[in-house]
C-alpha cells in the first residue's frame, strides 16, 4: 500500500477528521457539481415524454451520495474529479433507474420516492419501465462517449465494473432474492446476500471506478473495495433502521414499508441497538482501510461517518 501514502508531514488519522475539513461546505459543493452535471446530461431529446420521465426522477434531489464517492474516490488515488464526472453522473442514473423499476406495482409498489409521487405514479408502468432502461443506457453512454481524458484500457475497465454492478451479479440479483424473499423467514446470511448485492454493489462500483479513473493502482483498489463493502452494507443497515424509526416526510419515501411488506431486515433479526452498532463496526472498519492516505483521506472518511449518521 506504499502507493497510497501521502506526504510524511500528515500526521496519522486513525479515522480522525482533520480539524480543518468542513465537511458541510464539501458535501454541499460537491451536491452542486452533481447537480449542474445531472441536468447537463439530459439535453433537448426526443421524445419529449420520455425525456420528461427521465428528468422527472433523475432531477428529484436525493443525497447524491454515489456520485460523490465516485468523485472522492479519483481525488483520493491523485487524480482529477472532472475526469469522473461522466462516470458519477452514469452512476447516479444506475441507482435512479433502479429507485424507479423498484417502486413499480411488480415490485415495492410505491407510491413517495424523493418527496414526490412515484414516476409510474406520474407517467404511468409502461413509460417508468422505458424511462429506466433509457436512463441505464444512457449510463453507458455516458461512461463510452462523454469522458474525456481517461485512458481507454480504464474505461473499459469502468464500463465493465457498471455492466457486473447493474445485471445479475449486482443490483439485478440482489433485488431478485429480495423479492423471492417476502414473507419467508430470511437468516442472516441471505440477508446479507440481499444488503450487499442489492444495496452494497453499487456503492463499491462508485468508489472502486472513480479510483480506476483516477489511476489507482491495484493496491489502492483493494483498499477502495475494503471501505466501500464496510459503508455499503452499513449504508443498508441505516436504511433498514430508518424505515422503522424515520417518517415518510424525513424519508421522503414511505416509512415503514419493511414491516408491511413482511420483509427480513436487520433490526429485525438482531434489534435496532445491535443493528446501530454494526452498523458503526463497518465503518469503524471502513475508515481503517484508509489508513495509509492519512488526512488526504478526509472527505471518504466524513462519507463514512455520514452513512452512519444520515437521518434520512
Ligand atoms: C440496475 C438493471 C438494473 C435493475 C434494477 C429494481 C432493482 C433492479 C434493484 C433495486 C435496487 C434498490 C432500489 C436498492 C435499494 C438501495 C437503497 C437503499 C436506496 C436508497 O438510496 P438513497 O437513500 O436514496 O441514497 P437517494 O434518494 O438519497 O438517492
Amino acid at each position: 500500500m506504499s502507493a497510497a501514502a501521502t506526504s510524511p508531514e500528515s500526521v496519522p488519522s486513525s479515522g480522525e477528521l482533520p480539524a480543518t475539513f468542513d465537511f458541510a461546505a464539501y458535501l454541499e459543493l460537491s451536491r452542486d457539481r452533481v447537480e449542474i452535471a445531472l441536468d447537463a446530461s439530459m439535453g433537448p431529446e426526443r421524445p419529449e415524454s420520455l425525456r420528461d420521465a427521465m428528468r422527472y426522477s433523475l432531477l428529484a434531489g436525493g443525497k447524491r451520495l454515489r456520485p460523490i464517492l465516485c468523485l472522492a474516490a479519483c481525488e483520493l488515488v491523485g487524480g482529477s474529479s472532472e475526469r469522473a464526472m461522466p462516470t458519477a453522473v452514469a452512476l447516479e442514473m444506475i441507482h435512479t433507474m433502479s429507485l424507479i423499476h423498484d417502486d413499480l406495482p411488480a415490485m415495492d409498489n410505491d407510491d413517495l420516492r424523493r418527496g414526490r409521487p412515484t414516476n409510474h405514479k406520474v407517467y404511468g408502468d409502461a413509460m417508468a419501465i422505458l424511462a429506466g432502461d433509457a436512463m441505464l443506457s444512457r449510463a453507458f453512454e455516458m461512461v463510452a462517449v462523454r469522458s474525456a481524458n481517461v485512458p481507454a484500457d480504464r474505461l473499459l475497465r469502468v464500463v465493465g465494473e457498471l455492466a457486473l454492478v447493474s445485471g445479475a451479479p449486482g443490483l439485478v440479483g440482489g433485488q431478485v432474492v429480495d423479492l423471492e424473499s417476502e414473507g419467508k423467514a430470511v437468516d442472516l446470511q441471505t440477508l446479507e446476500y440481499i444488503h450487499l448485492h442489492k444495496t452494497a454493489a453499487l456503492l463499491r462500483a462508485c468508489v472502486v471506478t472513480g479510483a480506476l479513473i483516477g489511476g489507482a493502482s491495484d493496491d489502492q483498489l483493494e483498499a477502495m473495495r475494503t471501505y466501500a463493502n464496510g459503508i455499503g452494507l452499513a449504508f443498508q443497515i441505516i436504511d433498514d433502521i430508518l424505515d422503522v424509526t424515520a417518517s415518510s416526510e424525513v424519508l421522503g419515501k414511505t416509512a415503514g414499508k419493511d414491516l408491511l411488506a413482511d420483509k427480513t431486515t436487520y433490526p429485525k433479526l438482531l434489534g435496532l441497538d445491535a443493528s446501530r452498532e454494526k452498523a458503526l463496526q463497518l465503518v469503524r472498519e471502513s475508515k481503517a482501510a484508509l489508513e495509509p492516505w492519512r488526512d488526504k483521506a478526509a472527505p471518504l472518511l466524513a462519507l463514512a461517518d455520514y452513512v452512519a449518521s444520515r437521518d434520512c
